[in-house]
């Protein structure tokens, strides 16, 4: 089991798109563990995004995610990492494949909907950065059972 960092970008929310994509999230059968939505402030936005502080589009970006109110989701799921990033799509919405978020609703590279935590060590962070302790409920669904074969876990 994974538990991932995603949040709905400010584009997502003000698109009306946050139940499209609870929803997209639930039925692939990934369990929400965590969810709360939070005007980004600019610390959370320059740490979240550290690794891409000497970019061109870096300051545009903060000013992006810190324009209007975010969804941060966690999610827990076997694989749940990757299994996320391929439900998004490629960073740009022009082209990423269609089925994914980005390639159903997004025509942007910047404005691309939602964040996914992109290995272990990105999610790890990320959960310690954006949720704080007590924040996440730690439960299974019962519906589990009929996700997963025993051999997935
Ligand atoms: P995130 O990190 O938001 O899940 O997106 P990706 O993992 O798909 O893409 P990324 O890390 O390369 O970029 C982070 C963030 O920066 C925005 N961006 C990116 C931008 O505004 N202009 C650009 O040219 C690029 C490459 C979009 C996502």
């Amino acid at each position: 089991m994974q538990t991932t960092l995603l949040f709905l970008k400010p584009d997502a929310v003000q698109r009306g798109l946050m139940g499209e994509v609870l929803a997209r999230i639930e039925r692939k059968g990934l369990t929400v563990v965590g969810a709360k939505m939070m005007m980004v402030p600019r610390d959370v936005a320059e740490q979240h995004y550290a690794e891409h502080k000497e970019k061109p589009f870096f300051e545009g970006l903060l000013g992006f995610v810190t324009s209007s109110p975010v969804l941060v989701l966690a999610v827990k799921g076997v694989n749940a990492i990757a299994v996320c990033r391929n439900l998004i799509g490629a960073t740009n919405g022009q082209k990423a494949d269609a089925g994914t978020i980005r390639g159903d609703f997004g025509m942007s590279g910047g404005n691309n909907l939602i964040h996914g935590s992109d290995s272990e060590s990105s999610a790890e962070r990320e959960l310690k950065l954006w949720f704080k302790d007590g924040e996440l409920c730690d439960y299974d669904r019962t519906v589990n059972q009929w996700v997963y074969d025993p051999s997935d876990l």
